[in-house]
């Protein structure tokens, strides 16, 4: 393995809107983000994703960008950026932008030239397709976010603009030269300011059949097919699109990137993230791939920690054959790992930590998303009003349309929501949980009083201090090498509910155990304890692993 210099490093995400607010507004911003880099620094972070701070009238939370070389108003200005980057070098971290290019904003001086002109050169940019006599769109494809994902352009008789995404995020053409270049010197741009790399949303995406032939009707029962399935069908076109992307850009500088690649196939592994591959690492979604085999909220699967494992040790698995991934147990997009994984009684600092104990010792880069390092749990919308992703309305009137009663759709729409991860940061106990002095844009989770930093910095025992523990550990002279390059392969686990591997390298073997299950079990394992949290017991050359407990032991190999 050819160590990079994001070799055994930490990452965090920081969603912007909700880490903490500087003026009052209730919206997140870039000096609030500059206030806490001692905490991040503290906490082991070495490389800080910042989910989009563009302009962007928000549809999707900024997600949709109207001016990509510009930072929006409820974020700051680019003189806070430039201090915001100049603050995480001066700390010797890193900062990597988020670059949404499948699509941008219908507010985008480029899509309004566009509308006006669909014929003309900026129309060129996006896809305007024809639909058919009868008065049908195109093809039959789903939006992510619900309904067809074509929208007719008023003035022109028949014509549609794509968009996979909500109607506000019109797909950009990649099959377009022209538009190619603009996206590259926009990147170069970023990576001239000095940013150190990208997080590459929805990438896949940009493939694109440009004969829009539709798919077969899925199960969801209105004649349409997720447009993700289209993705994943042509997900083998995308390689040399990305590959073209990377030469003009992050890749002669030897920046960082990771994509958010769903609908990955194991043939083009190797071209997204392998030795020659398009990225430097790809988050690993393998679990969340596993539970949301359907198109709504209502159908997917139970979580569980048999979910979370197999999901993990078949990412793992497909990674060692292939190169760095990124692993992640939370992101903005979803739901609080602790109580969706977990059982009842684990739904707490205990089951935080062997979650985490389990996560963190996986091969590759780990992302940790803001809050998780708290232990946050989910939050309680008590009513459908309390949430504010777009997503959220849809999948509760699809829960509704699908026969459930209003209580059961906030239920559903509660458990999965993206909203879950999106609640304000408890920094203390002050006003809000010191998040804002004003109203904050979205509700505040019910436990802040005792979640928030300021009340776990003073407790030795706290999920904060066991995710430094862990940090800690995971970058000790004498491991680092193991969990930076090793190998990984999974252990024998005694339970459904129960999570064990290796990690090995040279001369080094570590072991992770961890417990979720209401049984203790014995393992043999006599090698010396590194850490461990709960019922740990040894006895004889064994380790017996309590209910909710996690231990991880190494040894050096002849
Ligand atoms: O998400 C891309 C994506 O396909 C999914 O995470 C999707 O939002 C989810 O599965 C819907 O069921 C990225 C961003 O992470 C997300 O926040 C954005 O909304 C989306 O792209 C559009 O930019
Ligand atoms: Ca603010």
């Amino acid at each position: 393995m050819q160590k990079k210099w994001w070799y055994g490093k930490i990452a965090y995400q920081i969603y912007p809107r909700s880490f903490k607010d500087s003026n009052g507004d209730g919206i997140g911003d870039l000096k609030g983000i500059i206030s806490k880099l001692d905490y991040l620094k503290d906490l082991g972070v070495d490389i800080i994703w910042l989910s989009p701070v563009y302009v962007s009238p928000q549809i999707d939370n900024g997600y949709d960008i109207a001016d990509y070389r510009s930072i929006g108003k409820e974020f700051g200005s680019m003189d806070d950026f430039k201090e915001l980057l100049s603050g995480v070098h001066a700390k010797d971290m890193k900062l990597i932008m988020d670059l949404v290019v499948n699509h941008c904003s219908s507010e985008h001086e480029l899509f309004k030239k566009a509308l006006a002109d669909p014929y003309g050169p900026e129309g060129q940019c996006f896809y305007f397709v024809k639909g058919h006599e009868d008065g049908t769109p195109p093809d039959n494809l789903r939006s992510y976010f619900g309904g067809s994902v074509w929208e007719k352009v008023t003035g022109f008789e028949d014509l549609w603009y794509l968009h996979y995404f909500a109607k506000e995020q019109p797909d950009l053409n990649w099959y377009n030269p022209a538009l190619r270049q603009r996206v590259y010197d926009m990147m170069n741009w970023w990576l001239d300011l000095g940013i150190d790399g990208f997080r590459v949303d929805a990438i896949m995406n940009i493939a694109k059949d440009l004969t829009f032939p539709g798919l077969a009707p899925d199960d969801e029962g209105d004649g349409m097919c997720a447009c993700g399935r289209m993705t994943a069908k042509l997900a083998d076109k995308a390689p040399a699109l990305l590959k073209d992307m990377r030469d003009h850009t992050y890749g002669p500088r030897g920046a960082f990137t990771v994509g958010e690649a769903f609908g990955l196939n194991p043939e083009i592994l190797n071209d997204i993230y392998g030795k020659d591959g398009a990225f430097s690492s790809v988050f690993d979604f393998t679990v969340r791939e596993l539970f949301e085999k359907k198109p709504g909220y209502y159908a997917y699967e139970k979580p569980s920690v048999k979910l979370y494992r197999d999901g993990n040790f078949k990412g793992q698995d497909l990674a060692m054959k292939t190169g760095m991934v990124s692993v992640i147990t939370e992101n903005h997009d979803e739901p609080r790992a602790v109580s969706f994984y977990l059982r009842k009684d684990l739904q707490n600092a205990q089951g935080a930590k062997v979650l985490a104990t389990a996560f963190l010792f996986l091969r590759g880069l780990p992302f940790i998303y803001q809050g998780q390092e708290l232990g946050m749990t989910k939050t309680d919308f008590n009513e459908p009003g309390e949430f504010r992703d777009l997503l959220s309305f849809t999948e509760y009137q699809k829960c509704l349309k699908h026969g459930f009663s209003k209580k059961q759709a906030l239920e559903c729409v509660s458990l999965h929501t993206r909203d879950q991860s999106r609640t304000p940061m408890l920094w203390d106990k002050s006003k809000n949980a010191g998040f804002s002095d004003g109203t904050p844009w979205i509700r505040l989770h019910q436990d802040w009083k005792k979640l928030n930093v300021s009340v776990q910095g003073e407790d030795p025992d706290s999920v904060l201090n066991w995710y430094k523990t862990l940090i800690r550990i995971r970058k000790s002279p004498d491991l680092e090498e193991c969990f930076a390059c090793g190998a990984f392969a999974p252990l024998p686990c005694p339970d459904d509910s129960f999570m064990a591997y290796r990690r090995y390298y040279e001369k080094k073997e570590i072991r992770v155990y961890a417990n979720f299950s209401e049984k203790s079990f014995t393992i043999k394992d006599d090698a010396a304890l590194i850490v461990s949290t709960g019922d740990i017991t040894r006895k004889d050359g064994s380790l017996m692993i309590g209910p909710g407990s996690a231990a991880v032991t190494g040894r050096d190999l002849k």
